[in-house]
């Protein structure tokens, strides 16, 4: 069965929580489930991880090319704007990375203009809310 992970950042676990008219209403859990719904229904497992911390990140995104994961869905959050050392790990497996961001990114603070990530990942959706995940698991089934 093809596996699929999705990788969520740091803040991330506060969807639902805060902001709502930046980020939906929707709780982290509930977008997990609905992912992992989405997947099963296409016969696709759908692995889950998020944290707060940039090695946690790494690690998770390491073991996800040793267990053989198709694709991986991942809104690195803020560090998406200046984590190399996320960026190298991206860069050092050879599963496809599709970038996703709740927000558009490119209409928010200059500070978010920039990915260090996108040039290493296969795309990039933004904008698009959590819609964006789905579409990004589209891609992998
Ligand atoms: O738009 C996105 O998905 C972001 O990756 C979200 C990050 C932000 O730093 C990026 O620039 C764009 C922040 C996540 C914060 O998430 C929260 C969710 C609910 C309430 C407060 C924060």
């Amino acid at each position: 069965m093809k596996k699929i992970l999705v990788l969520n950042g740091p803040n991330l676990n506060r969807l639902g929580k805060r902001e709502p008219e930046i980020y939906g209403a929707d709780t982290l859990e509930d977008l997990e489930q609905r992912l992992m719904e989405l997947g099963k229904q296409q016969g696709a497992e759908v692995l889950v991880f998020q944290s707060n911390h940039e090695g946690a990140l790494i690690d998770r995104i390491h073991q996800a090319a040793d267990e053989e994961v198709c694709g991986i869905i991942f809104n690195p959050g803020a560090f998406t704007h200046y984590s190399y050392a996320i960026r190298d790990a991206v860069a050092s497996i050879s599963v496809p990375v599709v970038e996703v961001h709740i927000s558009n990114i490119h209409a928010r603070e200059e500070f978010r203009h920039q990915s260090v990530i996108a040039p290493v990942a296969v795309g990039q959706i933004c904008g698009l809310g959590l819609l964006g995940y789905e579409l990004a698991m589209k891609s992998f089934l």
